[in-house]
């Protein structure tokens, strides 16, 4: 009893400030919860989501995080019971029982059953994303040292999209995540995304959309979202590609029909290819010259 007294009363102070901790991080989720496509302070979990993947991904999470908890608690409390109902003290002449089938085959198929139960949704969800539904746009987004190009096949156009330096953001636009030329798509639609890497291997990931494949020279990797809302959403090359690899984010705005079918007659005449043009990169020059 003395020594538990003496273990609260050491406690106390990491209490108070583990108390001090949530309080601060329920303060933060409450001011930042209007947020979404972007990570904000103190954030705890995913970005919000904005596509049926990603719903499917929190949930998913959220309820392996309930099974978590509840195994390392279990464990937690047979552990506490052997420390203080099996001590040398507690209990100087142990028992000599060694087997007990009933509780061995226990110990083996409940964690079976447990981790059978994980699978289903675990596998349903990992189809639903490898399935590309029938797409009502196609875009691809070629990885390049360091900014992501975006091509509408369809609209038969393409643009770099490179991060805006501190100097050009304007105040609303989020540091080392906006962008000149943002990737634009419809809201409510399948939108396809083939993704490549022109020089080495990069990652294409917006968090929001539950959304990250990598893009690899040489190979046409393809991913999907459904965006439900409209909004900017930002995510991030995620695999090491070099020394500006934290500088090459991405960037999707999500708009209504009518504006995103604006918006692509607009940017058929903003990024018209012109093939006279001066190649600006050695993959457009070596594009160029093997023509
Ligand atoms: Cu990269």
């Amino acid at each position: 009893m003395l020594v538990l007294m003496r273990l609260i009363r050491s406690a106390a102070p990491v209490l108070v400030v583990a108390l001090a901790f949530a309080a601060a991080l329920v303060a933060g989720g409450v001011a930042f919860a209007n947020d979404y496509g972007q990570p904000v302070p103190w954030q705890m979990g995913f970005q919000k989501s904005a596509a049926p993947t990603m719903d499917d991904i929190t949930w998913f999470h959220d309820i392996l995080l309930w099974i978590i908890t509840i195994i390392t608690l279990f464990v937690l409390a047979l552990l506490l019971i052997v420390i203080v109902k099996f001590n040398a003290k507690a209990n100087p002449t142990p028992s000599k029982t060694t087997h007990n089938t009933l509780i061995e085959v226990a110990w083996t198929v409940i964690p079976v059953v447990i981790l059978v139960a994980i699978a289903v949704p675990s596998f349903r969800i990992l189809f639903y994303q490898l399935n590309t539904p029938p797409a009502d746009v196609t875009i691809k987004a070629t990885g390049k040292q360091w900014y992501w190009s975006y091509s509408y096949p369809d609209a038969k156009f393409e643009f770099d999209s490179i991060m805006l330096k501190d100097n050009e953001r304007k105040a609303e636009q989020p540091r080392l995540l906006s962008v000149d030329n943002e990737m634009v798509v419809p809201v409510n639609k399948v939108v396809r995304v083939q993704v490549i890497g022109a020089d080495v291997i990069h990652a294409f990931a917006v968090p929001s959309f539950g959304v990250k494949i990598d893009a690899i020279p040489g190979r046409l990797n393809e991913t999907w979202f459904k965006a439900t809302r409209e909004g900017v959403y930002y995510g991030q090359c995620s695999e090491l590609c070099g020394k500006d690899h934290a500088f090459m984010p991405i960037s999707v705005r999500v708009v209504n029909e009518q504006a995103y079918t604006a918006w692509i007659e607009d940017a058929k005449k903003k990024y018209a290819r012109d093939d006279r043009a001066p190649a600006t990169n050695f993959a457009a020059a070596a594009g160029a010259r093997s023509q």
